[in-house]
């Protein structure tokens, strides 16, 4: 009796207490040890697959509706289902859809989150960056490094579309956003077009005079000509079991990645082409470039054809299936992975 009063005079001693530390902007750490340290990442984004043929009609009537001008960048986000609040495909990667119509521009300006493009339909579109101008076609694979300035526009007859990446949940998790605007709509060539691609785009080659050591790639564009011939020359017989072939678009002055927060890639699946399951501490995003597939993430299929974009959160199973039997499949897709290396966080496993 005496034993069961004083256990209970302590129970309401600790709860008395713990209901009193919020004053002091203090919490008991023993009730949330196994909530902060979880055996392994748990993603609060959810795996989730857009389609190109519900997007396009979506993002054309947009660009009926509001003018590039207008809106700076007409884009649609794509939003993660699991994340409230916050621009965010995956909890470190943001990926939207920008429409740019005949004779529009879309006004320079730079920012600290890095930038790539992915261009999904057309051709005589541009981006130029900190003065040199790159047209981008089909396929075509540019960069907007980290506070380059930079803008868009259009030279073509018919819509341009492209799959912006942007580590943007990542640079806002850090609090590392700066912006700022140019002081006129266009910035002037200061460069010869498409110059990186002339000094830095010869695979192996490299100028002499100069050998940039910038955290980006020196190379802002990668033709789509030359990286499809790359990736349909490969021999599919020691490719990897768990993505195919896969190209790294890499900094060919170091081998390393092109961005320093994002790391970008191409892979080719061969007709009826099944990988193994795995998964990793990266988070992606991924673009169906070619051929018809599906891809299991955490038991779920995810069908994708042409211009569909899906995500995959960080350390979740996976694997990709090639549907055709005669056609190959080429996916292109951007993760975090050169943040999680760099910082001891990176882990794969095989199922
Ligand atoms: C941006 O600057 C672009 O330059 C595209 O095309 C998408 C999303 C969020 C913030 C800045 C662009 C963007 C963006």
């Amino acid at each position: 009796m005496e034993e069961t009063r004083r256990s209970e005079t302590l129970i309401n001693a600790v709860e008395d207490y713990l209901s009193g530390l919020g004053q002091y902007n203090v919490g008991p750490l023993w009730k949330f040890l196994r909530q902060a340290l979880t055996p392994e990442p748990k993603s609060q984004a959810r795996p989730h697959l857009w389609r190109w043929k519900e997007l396009r009609p979506q993002l054309l009537r947009a660009g009926e509706l509001v003018s590039a001008a207008e809106a700076e960048r007409r884009v649609l986000m794509l939003l993660n289902p699991g994340i409230e609040g916050r621009i965010a495909t995956t909890h470190t990667l943001y990926g939207g859809l920008q429409l740019i119509l005949p004779g529009e521009v879309a006004a320079t300006h730079r920012h600290t989150p890095n930038a790539l493009r992915f261009i999904m339909e057309g051709e005589g579109a541009y981006t130029v960056v900190d003065g040199e101008k790159m047209t981008m076609s089909f396929g075509d694979f540019v960069l907007t490094p980290n506070w380059t300035w930079h803008d868009h526009g259009s030279e073509s007859s018919t819509p341009v579309v492209w799959l912006d990446g942007l580590d943007i949940p990542l640079a806002t998790m850090l609090e590392g956003i700066f912006f700022e605007p140019f002081t006129q709509e266009a910035q002037s060539l200061t460069k010869p077009l498409n110059n990186s691609v002339a000094e830095y785009g010869k695979s192996g080659l490299l100028p002499t005079w100069q050998r940039s050591t910038a955290s980006h790639s020196p190379l802002l564009k990668y033709a789509w000509t030359e990286a499809r011939e790359a990736i349909m020359s490969l021999s599919l017989a020691a490719a990897s079991p768990s993505d195919g072939a896969m190209l790294e678009y890499v900094n060919p002055v170091t081998g390393g990645p092109s961005l320093p927060t994002m790391a970008s890639f191409l892979q080719r699946l061969k007709p009826g082409q099944k990988t193994e399951t795995h998964r990793h501490s990266v988070s992606a995003i991924y673009l169906a470039v070619e051929g018809h597939g599906r891809t299991i993430i955490d038991g779920k299929a995810y069908e994708w054809a042409p211009g569909d974009v899906f995500c995959l959160p960080t350390w979740q199973w996976h694997a990709h299936e090639n549907l055709s039997a005669s056609t190959d499949a080429i996916l292109f897709s951007f993760t975090d992975a050169p943040v999680m290396k760099a910082f001891n966080l990176y882990r794969e496993q095989a199922l």
